[in-house]
């Protein structure tokens, strides 16, 4: 591997010089060149963006304006998977890039700035874009700089936009793609829930699962050998707390894009039908019933269906290893009222799978061991799955030994006169909310432990996640003798939103 990373860093950094030369020179070209004033649009509005899975809410207005777009690229060290790290390169700090939404003859003046802590130049094609390059030689911008160019959104449709700068291959499997929706005049017919959704596929210089900060590894995405294909940026970015959520009854549309780099996706969710797909992100529902459908790299489809019986659904790229090794694999969770008459969950054992295998019928086979196979991969591994005690003690032991133990030490046996003891301690034992609240939002003041006074001031560590509080929680009330319950992460969300808005930031954009 580090055979061919040498010399393509060399590379790069001539490509960067070159660039950053280049990129002031258009950048003072672009600024005389000004569209001129167009006679349909009305008013000026600024786009609202969103980061996956959330999507920006329907364009309800019956005309064209100009629409301002800002979007900020960032390289931030993010998680890819539990203790893996990524240098990831993104539009807007998140992997996929913003969702933006337009209108159908709407003027998009778009503005790319480039954080001055960056250390490549980026730009953007968007593939909604007509004009050469989608935008990519307008938008050219060195760290620290920002660019603007403006196009009219002829053609309705999704589309995929990514960073085209050399070499671009590696701008995008660094994260570099997102999703921009032109609605059509007419609008999309209204659904309950919007999500957005795209996939990647990722090379890093590790295998898959090693741990630690990872770097991009070239040969393995010259010969398309990805180590991770996942969804929205991550290992289980949508399991667990983090499944897309709906009820019973509810209509949902999936905004499902690609960035690849390299490969083509065969989404499927397990157990349910899509009622309607707009092929390649087209705005005409061009197939209805779909089971399977296929995402270019580069492209987009969306999926319209109903949820009609409650229960866990499993997005995946039907590539099977792609979901249960690789990390291709989401949720989402629909609550409500069982629909017998739908789906009858408690016969399928017995009729199911016994009639089925009388009949011979291979398809009922395979059904099943598809759904074994499911729920054999939700238990055994602990990267797509939503946390079972064991593992929320061992993560949770995880972020002791990186955020408490210097204090409370690696035993939990504390400082004499100083620090509190976990071990045994009485006062942990007799409320987990309160132990929840003490990482939260910190304490002081006296408090008694195992029969001694403390004094002392804990800082709140409010920075952690919920997950990672409902793990560190759980741990020091299951080890060095002492048992409790789990701590659940909505448990700690509700605290904290009891609390307000966290008032000490995160430490760092490291995630
Ligand atoms: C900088 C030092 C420090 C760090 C780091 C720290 N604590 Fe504390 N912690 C304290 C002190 C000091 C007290 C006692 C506060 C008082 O006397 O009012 C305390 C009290 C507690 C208590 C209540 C007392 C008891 O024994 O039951 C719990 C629970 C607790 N800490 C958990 C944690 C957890 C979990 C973490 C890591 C996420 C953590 N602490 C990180 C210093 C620290
Ligand atoms: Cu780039």
């Amino acid at each position: 591997m580090t055979r061919h990373s040498t010399p393509l860093f060399v590379r790069l950094g001539v490509i960067a010089a070159l660039g950053l030369s280049l990129g002031v020179l258009s950048t003072r070209g672009a600024a005389a060149s000004k569209a001129p004033a167009d006679p349909t649009l009305v008013g000026e509005e600024k786009a609202i963006l969103t980061s996956a899975p959330d999507v920006p809410p329907p364009i309800r207005r019956s005309h064209a304006t100009k629409v301002v777009v800002e979007l900020e690229v960032r390289e931030v060290v993010k998680r890819l998977a539990d203790g893996v790290d990524y240098q990831f390169w993104t539009f807007g700090g998140d992997v996929p890039g913003k969702f933006i939404r337009v209108r159908e003859g709407d003027l998009v003046e778009f503005h790319l700035m480039n954080h001055p802590t960056s250390r490549m130049p980026h730009n953007i094609d968007l593939h909604a874009v007509t004009g050469p390059g989608g935008g990519a030689s307008s938008s050219f911008t060195a760290p620290g700089h920002a660019s603007q160019f403006s196009f009219k959104a002829l053609n309705p449709g999704l589309f995929v936009y990514h960073c085209a700068t050399a070499p671009v291959g590696m701008h995008v499997a660094n994260g570099m793609y997102g999703l921009i929706l032109v609605q059509p005049k007419e609008g999309l017919p209204p659904v309950d829930r919007e999500f957005y959704v795209m996939q990647g596929d990722i090379y890093t210089n590790g295998r898959n699962g090693e741990e630690g900060l990872q770097s991009f590894d070239q040969s393995k995405a010259v010969d398309e050998r990805p180590t991770y294909v996942v969804f929205n940026g991550s290992v289980g970015s949508l399991v667990g707390d983090k499944a897309l959520k709906a009820k019973v009854g509810e209509t949902v549309r999936i905004f499902l894009g690609n960035g690849g780099p390299n490969l083509i996706s065969s989404f499927h969710v397990i157990g349910e039908i899509f009622d309607s797909v707009y092929q390649e992100g087209g705005m005409i529902p061009s197939q209805k019933h779909v089971q399977t459908t296929l995402v270019p790299a580069g492209g987009s489809t969306i999926v319209d269906f109903k949820v009609e019986v409650p229960g866990t659904f499993i997005l995946v790229d039907h590539s099977l290893f792609r979901a249960f090794n690789k990390g291709a694999l989401g949720m989402l969770k629909v609550e409500g009222p069982a629909d017998l008459l739908v789906y009858s969950g408690k016969e399928v054992d017995a009729v199911y799978l016994g009639q089925q295998a009388e009949a011979g019928s291979d398809a009922g086979k395979r059904v099943a061991s598809l759904q074994a196979q499911v729920q054999a991969a939700i238990l055994a591994d602990p990267k797509i799955t939503t946390l079972t005690r064991e593992i929320q003690i061992e993560k949770g032991k995880q972020v002791y030994m990186q955020t408490c133990f210097v204090c409370h030490q690696p035993e939990g046996q504390g400082v004499v006169g100083q620090i509190p003891p976990l071990a045994g301690s009485d006062y942990l034992a007799a409320d987990k909310e309160r132990a929840v609240r003490t990482v939260l939002q910190g304490l002081s003041g006296e408090i008694t432990v195992l029969g001694k006074k403390y004094n002392g001031i804990m800082i709140p560590l409010n920075y952690l996640g919920d997950d990672e509080i409902a793990n560190v929680v759980t741990y020091v009330r299951n080890s060095w003798g002492n048992t409790g319950d789990v701590v659940s992460p909505d448990l700690v969300r509700t605290i904290r939103s009891e609390a307000g808005p966290a008032t000490t930031a995160a430490p760092s954009e490291f995630e």
